[in-house]
């Protein structure tokens, strides 16, 4: 089996790439952005470079690899980001996306095609709706959140029109060892690393801390996306979650009980957002019957993991 990952050098790409590399005997062709050139690649993988909005390198790289799977994780992910360049977020994500499809379509390719979409496209929920399941309305509150509906939605279209076999999946917050400090945990525990240095003063800038989100393991995500390509059935959507609601204040208290040092707490109104959905948290249980699928690495052990990444990181390079 061959299978191209999309946006290969991000977060979830790198741990997906080490995942298939050690679980399967599959080849890979991962993609990186034209100006990130691509890191040293496993003899089993090859590393090129493509702009996803670009349909004729997206179609002539679709028929020299002629993959047998797509796991298409090329996105503007972040949502400030996205409220500062809506146009730039929507472009980039909807157009990479079809590009990738209409080229299935044109080469009649029928890759097992892998859509990420997000938790984050149910928007705000009544508070009887919880854990959200995929039947939930959609009601997306950010222009990153109405790109993911319609990847999703444009999924399911191909789907339907011309038999691709397309799964789509809606993750909801991941985490783990990685990610850009732009997110939230990377970004607290950066700093908590920073103060156990000596190299800030020991108080912890934060948003807002009552929203409760769901967080999985990045881990356990890229573990979900193979058994997706394995036994996800074509046409169907499901949720990655972790099926419990967690607020960033107990994340806050997570780190601090591991910090080893005493930090103060300090809210900056620069880190709120124009709208933040006070609780999401969803249901993978259509998944888990679907797979067999579960989160198994304990919030806390992501946590002290990441936690532990910019110990590292600041220990490497004061003010990484
Ligand atoms: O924005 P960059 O320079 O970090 O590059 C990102 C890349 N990317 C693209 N690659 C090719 N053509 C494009 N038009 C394009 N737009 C973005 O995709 C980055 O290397 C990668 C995405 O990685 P991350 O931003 O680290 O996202 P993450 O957390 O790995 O999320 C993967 C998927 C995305 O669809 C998210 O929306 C979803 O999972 O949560």
């Amino acid at each position: 089996m061959h299978i191209l990952i999309t946006g290969a050098t991000g977060f979830v790409g790198t741990h997906l790439r080490h995942y298939l590399l050690n679980k399967t005997d599959w080849t890979i062709t991962g993609t990186a952005f034209p100006d990130r050139p691509p890191e040293s690649c496993n003899p089993r993988e090859s590393c090129v470079s493509l702009d996803a909005r670009e349909k004729d390198s997206v179609y002539t790289l679709l028929a020299e690899t002629r993959p047998g799977a797509i796991i298409h994780l090329a996105a503007q992910s972040h949502v400030p980001t996205a409220y500062k360049d809506p146009w730039g977020t929507l472009e980039n994500n909807i157009q990479g996306q079809l590009n990738l499809l209409e080229a299935c379509l044109e080469l009649d390719l029928k890759p097992r095609f892998i859509v990420i979409g997000s938790g984050e496209e149910y928007g705000r929920a009544g508070i009887d709706s919880f854990p959200l399941t995929e039947n939930h309305l959609l009601q997306p509150e950010n222009p990153y959140s109405v790109s993911k509906v319609t990847q999703d939605m444009l999924g399911y279209q191909y789907f339907i029109s011309y038999d691709i076999p397309v799964i789509r999946m809606r993750p909801f917050n991941h985490v783990g060892p990685g990610q850009s400090p732009r997110f939230v945990l990377p970004a607290f525990a950066s700093q908590v690393a920073r103060i156990e240095a000596g190299e800030q003063e020991p108080v912890l800038r934060v948003g807002n801390l009552s929203p409760a989100r769901d967080f999985t393991d990045v881990r356990d995500v890229v573990r979900a996306y193979h058994m997706a390509i394995e036994k996800g059935e074509p046409g169907e959507v499901y949720n990655l979650a972790s099926g419990t609601p967690c607020t960033i204040q107990s994340l806050v208290d997570k780190l601090l009980e591991l910090s080893t040092v005493k930090i103060q707490v300090e809210i900056d109104p620069d880190r709120y957002r124009p709208a933040d959905v006070p609780v999401i948290y969803g249901s993978a249980e259509k998944f888990q019957r679907a797979t067999g699928w579960k989160p198994e690495i304990p919030f806390k052990q992501t946590v002290q993991d990441v936690l532990e990444e910019w110990r590292r990181k600041v220990k490497a390079s004061p003010n990484p």
